[in-house]
């Protein structure tokens, strides 16, 4: 029964099911990687800093990196479901196996699968490397950000104290963040960074802003009752406005 062969064209592909799937591959692959690409674009915020910029081309990268993969399951499940149907009582006659069984296919795939994990592993870690450069900026603004349930406090070192942030725009800030009761979330949405406040010890995050406005600071770890509201804004201005508000608050603190 087997068949005559052209030398040229591999066996497994004359067989219409896997050029079906293929070709649906290139398809899924496309519509998935271009949608998913999309729906960033339209759902991410705008970014107030490079760490946040940095962090949305992470996202397209990985977008289209894994749309290969999820375009090849869907390119199966749509054959399956399209082309291998049974009808009727009998048992279905045994599939051919060939694939399953393949050492060479399933060699592929882990090595395929290891690329992919390796080159997500170094793409993410450039991206947090540039991050803690600014760490270490020795002209970076300090400030030290308390939570509690279910607010934030900001201590800047020249004494003022506020529950909104102010911060001038293109200077460097580390932030020293705790928290005196449960732990919470620091987490500065339009400038990429989150990092966990924890009670009896300071974890740091840093960024430099890079627009003027309005952003958000939210609470990003589950603390209770009141979690959603512990939300309040991030005032990036000119320098100026920035030392005028900074003296200004100073001396409320110093005048209470
Ligand atoms: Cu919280």
């Amino acid at each position: 029964m087997s068949e005559q062969m052209t030398p040229q064209t591999p066996q497994w592909w004359k067989k219409p099911d896997v050029k079906k799937t293929a070709i649906l591959w290139a398809i899924c692959t496309v519509v998935i990687g271009y949608g998913g690409a999309q729906f960033n674009i339209r759902n991410i915020v705008s970014p107030a800093s490079l760490t946040m910029s940095g962090v949305i081309d992470l996202m397209q990268i990985f977008t289209w990196a894994s749309a290969p993969v999820a375009g090849l399951v869907a390119a199966i499940c749509l054959t399956v479901l399209t082309s291998k149907r049974h009808y009727g009582d009998n048992p279905p006659a045994d599939a051919d196996h060939e694939i399953a069984n393949s050492p060479r296919v399933v060699g592929l795939w882990i090595v395929v699968s290891s690329v992919l994990c390796l080159f997500a592993l170094v793409a993410g870690f450039i991206v947090i490397q540039k991050d803690s450069a600014e760490l270490l900026d020795s002209d970076a603004i300090q400030l030290n950000v308390t939570g509690q349930q279910w607010l934030w406090s900001i201590d800047y070192p020249n004494g003022a104290r506020s529950e909104d942030v102010y911060l001038p725009v293109n200077k460097p800030v580390v932030f020293h963040v705790t928290s005196v009761d449960v732990k919470h979330s620091f987490w500065i949405v339009q400038m990429g960074i989150k990092i966990d406040a924890n009670p009896g010890y300071t974890t740091e995050t840093a960024v430099t802003p890079n627009k003027i406005g309005v952003f958000d600071l939210r609470c990003a770890e589950l603390c209770g009752l009141l979690h959603a509201y512990m939300q309040t804004k991030v005032h990036v201005v000119s320098q100026a406005d920035y030392d005028a508000w900074l003296n200004n608050h100073a001396a409320i603190e110093k005048g209470a």
